[in-house]
């Protein structure tokens, strides 16, 4: 069953120009790198971004390119296992840190990819996505879903950055990517849907089914202030294991994003968890406190703000050291459930 396929070199060198010459090559000596036996071969390697390292550089970004040069200011988190230039974290999630300063904005655009920030530092800063404002404060979760306006600003005083997480790659590689410019948007005078029809977790707003179906994309901000809330009653009286609460979309249970998931963490201080072997690969933002976390056996250490990545069927445990930790995982699952293949192993 598993005998050593034949290499390319075992071929006549006069073979293996005529193949090249007609635009063709041998199957089996690449088989098994396509194929490996039982499990995926991982190019992503995990890694840890600290925050402390990246903050500078993006605050030097900010004297040296001003935003209306750069578009989006931003520095790219660059998967060791790709190496230098790889818009790539994981197989399938970019993540960049954005910085913007008081004052600027970032004109508005759609594209085919989706997108989502966690707000790292900072505040007065604000995302128009479709018309709606949503406010960006410390932790909380702001959707552009694939084909929505989105332009961003800053009426603060100081700088704000915050983390962006698309499904750049994959739609680079289906070469399905491309923006879509317009000037910035005129926001409507309300507050966004998270505060008004989705005011409440379980509660939707009563339409008339035949003129006015539920939007896709409800509610475009998750406010860290609920989350952080939930997973603590979660904590306090929910069973003693992982404690995790995914982002759905609040019409229909789905995730928030077609081919991202996130899914908020708390780890209980002093506490080790060890969560499932899962096909999905995932970057996880520490949103408060520090610990350890321990991926395919090379321990990755983190504090408030870090970005640690890790690849699919990673064997992880977390450890939260001295107060509880809060993290926003996120990962690739619900393209592999669309898909049809997404799995989880006992470690
Ligand atoms: C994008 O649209 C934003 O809107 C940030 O802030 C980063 C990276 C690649 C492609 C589009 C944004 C992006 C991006």
């Amino acid at each position: 069953m598993s005998a050593q396929l034949g290499t390319l070199e075992e071929l006549p060198q006069d073979y293996r120009d005529a193949m090249s010459q007609i635009a063709v090559a041998p199957l089996w000596p690449q088989m098994r790198k396509v194929l490996p036996h039982d499990a995926p071969m991982p190019v992503t390697q995990a890694h840890c971004w600290a925050f402390s390292d990246i903050r500078p550089l993006l605050l030097r970004a900010g004297e040296l390119t001003p935003v209306e040069k750069a578009e989006r200011r931003v520095l790219f988190l660059v998967d060791p296992g790709r190496g230098a230039g790889a818009m790539q974290a994981t197989s399938t999630i970019y993540v960049g840190m954005q910085l913007l300063l008081p004052g600027e904005t970032a004109p508005a655009h759609k594209h085919t990819p989706s997108a989502a920030r966690i707000v790292v530092e900072g505040e007065g800063g604000y995302t128009v996505v479709d018309g709606d404002r949503l406010p960006m404060e410390a932790g909380d979760l702001i959707l552009t879903p694939g084909g929505c306006w989105h332009d961003h600003g800053h009426c603060g005083s100081k700088p704000v950055i915050w983390l962006d997480a698309l499904d750049l790659p994959l739609f680079y590689y289906l070469e399905a990517s491309y923006a879509v410019e317009a000037p910035l948007q005129t926001p409507r005078n309300r507050p966004d849907p998270s505060e008004v029809e989705y005011r409440a977790a379980g509660l939707a707003p009563a339409r008339r089914r035949d003129i006015a179906p539920a939007p896709s994309y409800p509610m475009m901000r998750f406010p860290w202030k609920r989350t952080e809330q939930a997973l603590r009653e979660y904590a306090r009286h929910g069973d003693s294991g992982i404690v995790e609460l995914d982002y759905i979309n609040p019409e229909t249970g789905a995730s928030c994003l077609p081919t991202l998931g996130f899914t908020a963490m708390m780890l209980r201080q002093g506490k080790s968890v060890k969560p499932v072997r899962k096909s999905a690969s995932a970057v996880f933002h520490v949103i408060a406190g520090k610990g350890h976390s321990t991926i395919n056996g090379k321990r990755h250490d983190w504090s408030a703000k870090d970005v640690i990545s890790a690849p699919v069927f990673a064997a992880i445990d977390h450890v939260a050291e001295g107060d509880d930790a809060f993290l926003i995982r996120i990962h690739d699952a619900p393209l592999q459930e669309k898909l049809g293949f997404y799995e989880e192993r006992s470690q």
